[in-house]
């Protein structure tokens, strides 16, 4: 199955994610909007794993929500990838001032890569997907929009992260997650 390792977003966050996609309506056809049981933030991709290591894949989130503390994220600012072009993904940003996502990140590319998985060869930027693009003919329109999109910070204490199955399905992905490894508290 194809699994990723994620934070779940609390519904505060959600609400707001989708009154940006709404504030961005004008580029509906354009973009395809995430809907909120798809919200999350991905710590590491894993990509398609086989059924009989699907426990140990979940024991080595487990032992990396061990090794983490628990910390708080502060979720704002609209942004898009590529930096520069036509757009692929529309997101939002947020900062996590203790730097525990980014050695959270680092202790799952560490944890993964010992039983197999390829290292993710992009620097870690995390981010909110709100939207994605196929082909993105708005002329710079859709940036524009994006950029001037405001998005009051909000801010969320991570308590837990989830191994999340994914399913490709023709109307998009379908998220279950099946397992939740509490963070240490400090
Ligand atoms: O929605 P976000 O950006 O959080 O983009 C995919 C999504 O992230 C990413 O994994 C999350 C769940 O699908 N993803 C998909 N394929 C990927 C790959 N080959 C990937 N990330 C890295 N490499």
């Amino acid at each position: 199955m194809r699994l990723f390792i994620a934070i779940e977003l609390n519904d505060e966050i959600k609400a707001a994610l989708r009154k940006a996609q709404g504030a961005l309506s004008a580029f509906d056809r354009a973009v395809r909007w995430v809907t909120s049981d798809q919200m999350h933030l991905t710590l590491k991709f894993l990509g398609e794993v086989p059924d009989a290591r699907v426990e140990e894949v979940t024991a080595a989130a487990g032992r990396v929500a061990q090794a983490s503390s628990l910390f708080e994220m502060v979720v704002g600012g609209c942004g898009c990838f590529p930096a520069n072009g036509r757009v692929r993904v529309v997101w939002v940003g947020l900062n996590e001032p203790s730097g525990t996502l980014a050695a959270c990140n680092d202790l799952c590319e560490a944890r993964y890569a010992e039983i197999g998985f390829d290292r993710e060869r992009r620097t870690f930027s995390p981010h909110l997907t709100l939207g994605r693009v196929r082909d993105d003919r708005t002329g710079g329109k859709l940036r524009e929009a994006v950029e001037g999109t405001r998005f009051e910070p909000l801010r969320q204490t991570v308590e837990s992260m989830c191994v999340v199955q994914s399913t490709l399905t023709p109307h998009g992905a379908r998220y279950a997650i099946i397992a939740r490894h509490a963070l240490t508290v400090a």
